[in-house]
């Protein structure tokens, strides 16, 4: 079945509620990209640290930093509890966006059909071929661009949901303190002022993109999501009570498992480009299972195109930049134009690669 060519409007979702046995062969990814899809995860497997935040209470800064130190050290990702972000606001945005992908019909679905022309365009979208070569993912998404407030146009969104808008405006809002608060404590960490990481990056383009991955008939064979690295400072992410988000570790993955009230920060590449690589963006993917659908939503943090990114000087001296300076835009434009394809979009900014 052609699933996704250039021009074709074609879903993930769809393709499962056509009953399909086999996935097309445009989703299959090569054996060395395949999951090795378990049935349970044994007793003592690992997984990304949860750090307790104490609301960020004051009394409780210098454990959480160092805490948050070592999880940056090691993962590059990790849980974090009494973050101060509603759970119900949480479990609000969980459900609305669940309903978008169960509820709102395929016709009216389409009517917010991102433009598969355009990089990160807004809207209701699946992976296309970019060319023979690629691997599609079995996943259907929704992305809204939220921050700054001038890009933030809720009319470009659902509404069959009176409350899908608001929630959504108010996830937004949420997820920028914490964000700001966390890049804060990460910048302390690893020795620098706490506004040093945010300052480089100045004000945050968020986006906020929901991914639903239907259960799929053959699981070990195709990835809901590519393994990558995230390309902005932050990325904060939730999930339903589906595993499928793997994080890599010393060429191993490790599934994160779902904990329903905890938010799973992941650092993305500008910041391991600021940290002067101590600390590293997280190599992640997405696996899909036959029975469950999936849902995430993750809350991305990233510069403004126009910024220029560099190590902090403060970890650098004379001889020990580690990365060169980059154009916030031409890395967003390799990211588009090469592919994610794990790390390989910062490796090439790495001085002596
Ligand atoms: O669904 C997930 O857990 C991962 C999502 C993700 O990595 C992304 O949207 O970039």
């Amino acid at each position: 079945m052609e699933a996704g060519g250039r021009n074709t409007i074609m879903r993930v979702q769809s393709l499962v509620q056509a009953g399909l046995a086999e996935i097309p062969s445009q989703y299959i990814q090569p054996h060395e990209n395949r999951p090795i899809v378990k049935k349970e995860n044994g007793v003592g497997v690992m997984d990304i640290p949860v750090i307790d935040l104490f609301g960020f209470d004051l009394n409780h800064r210098d454990l959480v930093r160092k805490a948050i130190g070592e999880a940056c050290r090691e993962w590059g990702a990790f849980h974090v509890t009494n973050h101060g972000v509603p759970i119900e606001l949480m479990n609000q945005i969980r459900s609305v966006g669940l309903s978008f992908f169960n509820d709102c019909p395929f016709k009216d679905k389409l009517k917010y059909a991102c433009d598969p022309t355009s990089a990160a365009s807004e809207g209701y979208g699946s992976k296309m071929l970019v060319d023979n070569c690629s691997v599609l993912d079995w996943r259907d998404y929704f992305d809204h661009h939220t921050l700054p407030l001038s890009r933030r146009n809720p009319s470009r969104w659902p509404n069959f949901l009176p409350n899908y808008r608001e929630v959504v405006g108010k996830y937004s809002d949420e997820m920028k303190v914490l964000a700001q608060k966390l890049l804060g404590l990460i910048s302390e960490s690893v020795g620098l002022p706490s506004s040093c990481i945010e300052d480089s990056v100045g004000e945050f383009y968020q986006n906020i993109t929901i991914s639903y991955y239907p259960p799929c008939p053959q699981p070990d064979l195709t990835l809901g999501l590519q393994s990558h690295s995230d390309m902005g400072a932050i990325t904060l992410l939730i999930q339903d009570q589906v595993e499928g988000l793997q994080v890599l570790k010393e060429s191993q993955w490790f599934t994160v498992q779902p904990l329903c009230d905890a938010i799973v920060v992941i650092l993305s590449d500008q910041t391991e480009i600021i940290t002067n690589g101590k600390y590293k963006s997280a190599q992640h993917r997405a696996i899909t299972n036959s029975s469950r659908p999936r849902l995430s939503i993750a809350t991305f943090h990233d510069p403004a195109k126009t910024r220029k990114i560099s190590p902090a000087f403060q970890l650098v001296n004379e001889s020990s930049p580690l990365y060169r300076e980059v154009n916030y835009e031409d890395y967003v434009s390799s990211w588009y134009t090469k592919g994610p394809e794990g790390k390989r979009n910062i490796d090439v900014l790495r001085i002596n690669c």
